[in-house]
């Protein structure tokens, strides 16, 4: 979906957050029907969320602000003051959301370090509390799918299945932070519906991969829709004529799902060819969808010092460690561009640095 009028570089694979409004959704933008939506009167604003609903085959959905409030919203929904979530070490709940969960939610984060990501229900249940008056109490658990931190790792379907119903046999339940759970639908071949029919409530971003630019969806019950309804009122996210960016958010659920294939081929190549470049250490066959994270450490340099050396070379990436990089593939970054990042790559831990590189 590159614009030729839109300069190719820098080449910015730094998120899949960084797209632009696509030509249609710009149109959409500019056509929408618009009114008060804490009225409940947008009409875009009630399409989006009707079809958001149809399309995980719940009863309601909720267009809000961020992922981050939609995540924020469903933990205040399942949780109370002092109680305890569970969620992987490495979960966008866990590092990035300002720690929102004891701030606003007044929760306690258990985590459990899982490969690649993927929790089981063998390592959730040790962290379960018992029901003993003077224990802090469980009240939620948490999965990420796919997992961003574990470069766009995918559950298997049966894996999550398994959690979600042993959890509810304790009498849990589990909050899905899908942000790209269609990234997973694609990758599985399978509908973003059946991959998260067990979950009591689901998260997915307009604003990732499907490319609007901005707002995420909770979905679920019209019971917890109600609640996070006027949780996002608490917040101050309730939205007046909004129906301008849900207009966006509409073409991106319609349109973008179609085409998350080519990115995943554009991670693929990126992480096939990275892999073969010394110093970088990659396991290609583990890049399912379209994050890459790759590890430097054997360069002699740090993440830093590539990503910023990679960006005087027009290429945009960020580190996610010392010595680990993260390269997103999205619609505004073509199989040329691409290419270019991975001739910059090739380019800058071939120069010489000032360190000695080792040799593998
Ligand atoms: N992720 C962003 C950064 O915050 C790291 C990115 O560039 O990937 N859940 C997951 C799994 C996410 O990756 C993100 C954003 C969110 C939630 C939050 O979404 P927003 O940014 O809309 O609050």
């Amino acid at each position: 979906m590159t614009d030729s009028a839109v300069p190719r570089l820098p080449i910015d694979l730094r998120s899949d957050t960084v797209t632009r409004p696509t030509p249609a959704m710009r149109r959409a933008m500019a056509e929408a029907e618009v009114g008060d939506d804490v009225y409940g009167e947008d009409p875009t604003v009630n399409r989006l969320q009707a079809r958001a609903a149809e399309i995980f085959g719940r009863e309601a959905a909720l267009f809000v602000p961020s992922g981050s409030m939609g995540n924020l919203l469903a933990i205040k929904a399942w949780t109370r003051h002092g109680t305890e979530v569970i969620s992987e070490q490495r979960a966008h709940i866990a590092i990035y959301e300002m720690a929102s969960m004891s701030a606003i939610a007044g929760c306690m984060p258990r985590v459990a370090s899982a490969p690649k990501g993927i929790l089981t229900w063998e390592l959730i249940e040790p962290l379960i509390r018992p029901k003993l008056y003077y224990c802090s109490q469980t009240a939620l658990v948490e999965l990420e799918n796919t997992s961003n931190m574990h470069g766009g790792s995918v559950y298997p379907p049966a894996v999550a299945e398994e959690i979600c119903d042993r959890t509810h046999a304790v009498g849990l339940p589990v909050h899905l932070d899908g942000a790209r759970i269609f990234n997973a639908a694609v990758a599985l071949g399978r509908s973003v519906a059946e991959l998260t029919r067990k979950f009591d409530s689901v998260m997915f971003c307009l604003s990732k991969g499907l490319g609007a630019p901005v707002g995420s969806m909770l979905v679920g019950s019209r019971d917890f829709i109600e609640r996070v309804h006027s949780g996002r009122k608490l917040l101050g996210g309730g939205m007046r004529q909004v129906g301008v960016l849900a207009a966006a958010g509409l073409v991106a659920l319609e349109q973008t799902p179609a085409i998350l294939h080519v990115d995943h081929e554009n991670a693929g190549r990126l992480a096939e060819e990275l892999a073969r470049i010394p110093g970088i250490s990659l396991d290609p066959r583990e890049v399912v969808t379209n994050i890459v994270i790759f590890d430097v450490g054997s360069s002699g340099r740090t993440a830093e010092e590539i990503c910023s050396a990679l960006a005087h070379r027009g290429v945009l990436c960020g580190p996610t460690g010392k010595y680990s990089i993260r390269m997103v593939t999205h619609y505004d970054v073509d199989r040329v561009g691409v290419d270019l990042a991975i001739a910059a790559v090739k380019e800058t831990l071939a120069a010489p640095s000032g360190r000695a590189i080792s040799a593998r």
